[in-house]
């Protein structure tokens, strides 16, 4: 399978403003923002979706959250309070196919569903 955007951006092959990296995760500002913070955290393991994530994957998935929540603090949100979003396929809203935490703040977000 070829490499989704995401891991051309763990590779740096193309370009993105990152904000955070470890061995697990790397985070970096969406490039369509929809609100003044727009940061997706993203596992290195390149695991579709949350339907695609085995139970060995537990611990990533619990690290990808507790690493968001830091780096929203870090992006100086987590006082006033952020929204975290997993869109999981066609009618989820996922267009990149590699799982992705959206981190949402920096104003009074919307409820819109
Ligand atoms: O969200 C996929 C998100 O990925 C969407 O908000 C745009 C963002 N995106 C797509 N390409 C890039 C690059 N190259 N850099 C940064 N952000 C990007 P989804 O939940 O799949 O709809």
């Amino acid at each position: 399978m070829s490499d989704s955007i995401f891991t051309k951006i763990i590779k740096r092959e193309i370009p993105a403003t990152i904000v955070y990296e470890d061995d697990k995760v790397i985070a970096f500002n969406d490039i369509h923002p929809s609100a003044p913070v727009h940061i997706l955290v993203v596992p290195k393991k390149p695991i579709v979706n949350l339907l695609d994530a085995a139970p060995e994957d537990a611990p990533l998935l619990g690290y990808l959250l507790e690493a968001a929540a830091r780096i929203a603090r870090d992006a100086g949100i987590g006082e006033s309070g952020f929204r975290i979003i997993i869109n999981n396929g066609k009618d989820g809203g996922q267009t990149v196919d590699h799982l992705h935490v959206h981190i949402l703040g920096g104003k009074t977000l919307p409820i819109t569903f």
